[in-house]
């Protein structure tokens, strides 16, 4: 019986330290040196410090819903003024927000490594465009751009950063829970421009319950499967099919370090976490060589 004892405490205790992934940004910055081919998986967190809510974090709702509430199909097809009203609401904020020094660090590694002929992808979940706005040129968009629409009926798509995006919308989509339903009509919410056309416009975003865009996977796909690094920055890992990438790279033996305020459910199958804000984590960890 001791036997068996020891064995399982034995085997708890592996079971632990193989778990617990390194903090070691030294060694981390060994493995960053040798890469070649880094993918860069980013949630809602990369953007906290530039001032946009998270989903699960303070701020992460609108009025009294969570975003999840919302970013349906059914939830637009029951009320179209109230979801364009949440959206029009994170177009605006996105008016006063810039990118932070994590986006920042993402963008200049990737001009690093391309001028010496390797390859740096970011794949994000975040809609709202703040790598591209801080110069990465390689980001797949998992979740669609908060400033792309597509059309309901001819399903044409297309970009649109004006704000109002019609005028009907000026001055609605305030937060705070005490806000009422603008109740806009249908007639006065974004209708499409095409001849003949005129349907109901949503945002071109992926909502809940609704498949990812087969060609970003594919090429989602591609990258993970030829990466021999992967960071995972700033999300909670609770959304699928975003958040079975990472540990499926990790089990192929890739290196993969998370940074983020906490631990999250991937955590354990992760080599390196690296916790704090990853406006302070990202820029130490990506810093060019002397
Ligand atoms: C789908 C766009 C087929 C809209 C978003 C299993 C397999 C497949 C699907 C499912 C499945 N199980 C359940 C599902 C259904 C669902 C799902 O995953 N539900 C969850 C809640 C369980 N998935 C889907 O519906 C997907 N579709 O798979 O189609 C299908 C269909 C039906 C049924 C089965 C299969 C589509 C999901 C995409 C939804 N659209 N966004 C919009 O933005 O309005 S999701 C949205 O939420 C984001 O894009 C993001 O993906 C997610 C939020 O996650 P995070 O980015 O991680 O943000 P979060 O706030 O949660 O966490 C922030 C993190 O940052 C925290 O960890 C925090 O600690 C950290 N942080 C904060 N500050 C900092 C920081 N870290 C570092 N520094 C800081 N300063
Ligand atoms: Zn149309």
């Amino acid at each position: 019986m001791q036997f068996i004892r020891q064995a399982q405490v034995c085997s708890r205790f592996l079971r632990l330290t193989m778990a617990r992934p390194s903090s070691d940004m030294a060694r981390f910055r060994e493995v960053f040196k040798l890469s070649q081919r880094l993918v860069v998986l980013t949630g809602a967190g990369i953007s906290a410090e530039s001032g946009v809510p998270t989903f699960r974090g303070p701020g992460g709702y609108w009025r009294r819903w969570q975003a999840q509430e919302l970013a349906n199909p059914a939830a637009f097809s029951a009320n179209p003024s109230r979801v364009w009203e949440f959206y029009h609401y994170r177009r605006e904020l996105m008016a006063t927000r810039k990118p932070n020094a994590a986006h920042r660090a993402l963008a200049s590694c990737e001009e690093r490594l391309h001028a010496k002929g390797c390859r740096l992808v970011v794949v994000t979940q975040n809609i709202d465009e703040l790598h591209h706005r801080a110069g990465s040129k390689n980001v797949l968009e998992l979740h669609g751009n908060l400033f792309k629409t597509c059309c309901t009926v001819c399903q044409d798509v297309r970009e649109n950063h004006t704000n109002p995006i019609v005028p009907s919308l000026a001055g609605k989509g305030a937060p705070s829970p005490d806000n009422q339903d603008a109740g806009i009509s249908v007639e006065d919410l974004p209708r499409c421009q095409l001849p003949g056309c005129g349907g109901l416009l949503r945002p071109h975003v992926i909502w809940f319950g609704e498949s990812l865009d087969e060609d970003i996977m594919t090429k989602v796909f591609e990258e993970l499967e030829a990466c021999d690094l992967c960071l995972v920055v700033g999300t909670s890992s609770l959304v699928y099919p975003a958040a079975m990438l990472a540990p499926q790279v990790a089990s192929r033996g890739v290196p993969v370090a998370e940074f983020n305020l906490e631990t999250t459910p991937a955590t354990t199958s992760f080599g390196f976490h690296f916790e704090g804000p990853c406006g302070q984590t990202l820029p130490v960890a990506l810093a060019p060589f002397e």
